[in-house]
């Protein structure tokens, strides 16, 4: 059915009626908010329905994506385009005098994620549905996402996010579909007449696990694949106890909520990595139904028999967080389904892959042996039993890696390592962007690629230009419509057609008028969040992600340091006016993060505060960075700030987000950066610093001294010491720690290493800025070029590399 405005209005009066008991003249922001979604959710529905059924008719292997994380903000905006409702929306909203931005941002920000792994998943999904392949997401329905930032004198406080507060629209509980996940109890071995080992189990603890559907919607298809995300529950049996005593109560509440923590909240990503408890219940919990499932979806369509589990699933592991999937698949074929280890072996091999997504060491999750003993004693007896017949099969087939031995081995020092399980229980290990598959392959995990080549690919990553362009910012997509006509909306590699205008001032103009457009949008935003004015014909230059110490915020604000302390010299300084803009959480317990967000807080009071600066700098820090924010500010954004520490990067997806929206990327040979390099070419891009090998270099053979720096550069000397004496600060002692660490642990970042060639690249930048003519040029090239940056293409490697799938017709 075509809506018209009119009778969209009826739909939308029927379902306030119906739904929330109130007429469109009563109804408020929230009303609406809901009533559009159920809309929605009718038209999602039948294409559900039908989609299951075409899956099931379907010969076509199904992809399975399990990840601890899915970052997927808010769905409104996104169904309301996929289904083709966007428009009719928007003009009936408006024709009511409602603002459907205001409605729209009614939806909580759904941050089941930290970061970029959470952020891909979620592109991931949306290009398989708009690709029409069978492909689902498995996670977790965390009652808590990720932690809500708040700043109270520069410091970063956490507030719990409890997003379901209030109905979330998009799910539906499906509880006639629940599972149960064992933890604890005792493994039995009995000899079968035959003599081959069986195992049960008794006095498990268990786990109800209770799917909750999200619908994934294809663009403007009739594909709604499927997000289920597993919240924990009490058995039902065990939930209508009768207490028969006080004690016996309260005892039954506790047990009630233990189990029910288990999908209580995400986990931060932290400097360290912690092998907490609670953390590997999330995990077997996650694994274990999301194997149940897949298997239960096997048998009613293909019969009892396992054996071709493979050709009719994948399982793609989303780093190593759910690599449990492997001992676990093992278990379910052996002990359930009485298959021997070898064809059990063989077809979980052949089900799973693995995608890594860091080499920070710090990052590797190991697990000490006692905790997994206690916690999945059955898992573990098979966690050692693949290590053993793995140690035992290089030592006799070979006998040249065997003083590799303690480097490979899944069960080391008393703690398993989770990168090598998924390895060796994989039949694909793949890295994010070209680099680090290089270094995966030619370092972090060489012995492995010395054994299984043929394991290891690459893929880089993506981002979905239906969100990250066509959605966040209509007037440029609209430009490019104009120009080259729609087609690059299903074939985002077309935008390279722009490259064709890059001499059309018309052309130009246009672009430049909708960065313009969308600077004072983000102007009027930061105003409205902060108080502070800022200039809309600054440079709007932004640095927006999680904070680390390899991402080096810190070059970045001593960069906005020597430009205050080069104004404070010369307040006639003929200088282009910059504005700032960072957003990033750091991790609860992170404590250098914090002190960096302080001392961006503190120079931002300074800066922003000082007449004799004239307006010539502002330094703006958006509180809660999340991916409505990011939405907001993408669009706006001129340079993009990428430095991480070359070869510390995996990958990096802002930077592609900001490349599409026409900013230009300041960044180092690092992650995608380098490919974005080799599509534009090095006069559309502004690279500095170390390169990979010259920092492994370093850290392999030394040769670095961050006090020689100090002590030749007066420039680092005078913003060190301005730290010290606390010149950002009202006491004294406020960022001695930076400043100490970067001395006395010999700056492990190469911050100071890479100040000198930041600041040049940064004068660059300016000198580029100031020919207006030739800035647009490049923003041209770059949008024109980042087709290849769509999760589309990287979907489409998946299908035909790993999964070996094709679209469903
Ligand atoms: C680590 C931890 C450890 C403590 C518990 C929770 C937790 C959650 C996440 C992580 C970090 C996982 C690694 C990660 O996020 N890597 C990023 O993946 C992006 C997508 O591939 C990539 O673009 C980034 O470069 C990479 O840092």
């Amino acid at each position: 059915m075509e809506y018209t405005v009119e009778t969209f209005q009826d739909h939308l009066a029927e379902k306030l009626k119906k739904d929330r008991g109130r007429t469109l003249q009563e109804a408020n922001e929230k009303d609406l908010y809901y009533a559009v979604a159920a809309i929605a959710q009718e038209r999602l529905n039948e294409k559900w329905v039908n989609t299951r059924e075409k899956y099931k008719q379907n010969e076509e292997r199904q992809v399975y994506y399990i990840s601890m994380e899915f970052l997927i903000g808010r769905l409104m905006e996104n169904n309301l385009m996929n289904c083709g409702l966007l428009d009719i929306c928007n003009k009936t909203l408006i024709s009511l005098g409602k603002d459907p931005e205001k409605v729209y941002s009614q939806e909580h920000d759904a941050g089941l994620g930290n970061g970029g792994l959470g952020r891909l998943a979620a592109c991931f999904l949306d290009s398989i549905a708009s690709l029409r392949y069978a492909g689902h997401g498995s996670g977790i329905r965390y009652r808590y996402g990720l932690f809500e930032q708040r700043i109270i004198h520069g410091n970063q406080v956490e507030l719990p996010d409890y997003w379901l507060k209030e109905d979330y629209p998009w799910e539906t509980r499906r509880p006639e579909e629940s599972l149960t996940v064992h933890f604890g109890g005792e493994v039995h071995m009995h000899h079968r007449a035959d003599n081959v080992l069986e195992f049960s189990y008794e006095d498990t603890d268990e786990v109800r696990a209770v799917p909750y559907d999200v619908p994934v919607s294809g663009y403007h298809n009739d594909v709604v694949n499927t997000l289920r995300l597993w919240s924990a529950e009490l058995p039902e049996q065990e939930s209508d106890i009768l207490a028969e005593s006080e004690s016996k109560y309260y005892h039954h509440l506790d047990h009630m909520h233990s189990i029910e923590q288990i999908s209580g909240f995400l986990y931060p990503d932290d400097s360290q990595y912690e092998g907490k408890e609670l953390r590997i219940k999330q995990q077997y919990f996650l694994v274990s139904a999301t194997i149940q499932n897949i298997i239960r979806e096997f048998k009613e369509k293909n019969g009892r028999d396992l054996h071709k589990l493979h050709e009719k699933a994948v399982i793609q592991i989303n780093d190593t967080h759910p690599s449990l999937a492997v001992p676990e698949l093992m278990r379910i074929l052996m002990d359930n389904e009485k298959f021997s280890w070898e064809d059990a072996w063989e077809v979980t091999t052949k089900t799973i892959a693995y995608t890594n997504h860091t080499t920070l060491s710090e990052a590797l999750e190991k697990w000490p042996v006692e905790m997994i003993k206690n916690l999945l004693p059955r898992i573990y007896m098979i966690i050692y039993e693949i290590n053993e017949r793995f140690c035992r099969g290089i030592w006799f087939d070979h006998p040249e890696l065997r003083d590799k031995i303690p480097e490979v081995a899944v069960i080391a020092d008393d703690q398993i390592h989770m990168a090598r399980l998924a390895i060796v229980g994989s039949f694909s290990v793949n890295g994010v962007a070209q680099l680090h598959t290089e270094i995966l392959k030619k370092k972090e995990m060489k012995p492995f690629y010395d054994l299984f080549p043929s394991k290891f690919n690459n893929k880089t990553n993506g981002i979905t230009h239906r969100r990250w362009l066509l959605q966040v910012n209509p007037a440029l997509s609209q430009t490019i419509t104009e120009a080259i006509g729609p087609q690059w909306i299903r074939q985002p590699a077309k935008l390279i057609g722009l490259m064709r205008y890059s001499n059309d001032r018309p052309f130009l103009d246009d672009i430049a008028s909708v960065k313009h457009q969308n600077k004072l949008a983000l102007a009027e935003l930061i105003k409205s969040r902060t108080g502070i004015t800022i200039n809309e014909h600054s440079i709007f230059d932004v640095q927006i992600k999680r904070l680390h110490e390899y991402k080096r915020q810190l070059l970045n604000i001593f960069h906005v340091i020597y430009l205050y302390n080069e104004l404070k010299d010369n307040p006639s300084l003929d200088l282009t006016p910059r504005t700032f803009i960072f957003a990033a959480k750091a991790a609860p317990s992170y404590h250098m993060a914090k002190e960096v967000i302080k001392l961006i807080h503190h120079v931002a009071s300074v800066v922003n505060h000082d007449k004799e600066i004239n307006d010539k700098l502002k330094v703006i820090f958006l509180e809660n960075y999340n991916v409505s924010l990011a939405e907001k500010i993408i669009p706006a954004a001129e340079l993009s700030e990428q430095i991480s520490t070359a070869s510390k990067e995996a990958s990096g997806t802002g930077n592609m987000k900001m490349m599409m929206n026409g900013a230009m990327t300041v960044g180092t040979l690092d992650g995608a950066n380098i490919e974005i390099k080799d599509l534009v070419g090095d006069d559309n891009i502004f690279i500095f610093g170390l390169n990979s090998e010259q920092v492994l270099d370093y850290y392999a053979n030394g040769g670095y001294n961050a006090k020689d720096i100090y002590h030749t550069d007066e420039r680092v000397r005078r913003i060190m010491d301005q730290l010290q004496v606390g010149a950002f600060g009202s006491q004294e002692i406020e960022f001695k720690d930076i400043f100490y660490h970067m001395l006395y642990h010999n700056d492990p970042y190469f911050v100071l290493k890479d100040f000198d060639p930041y600041i040049e690249t940064h004068e660059l930048v300016e000198r580029s800025y100031r020919n207006q003519e030739y800035w647009q040029k490049m923003s041209v090239a770059n949008i024109a070029y980042s087709g290849k940056f769509s999760s589309d293409r990287t979907i489409h490697e998946y299908a035909s590399d790993i999964w070996k799938i094709k679209p469903v017709k």
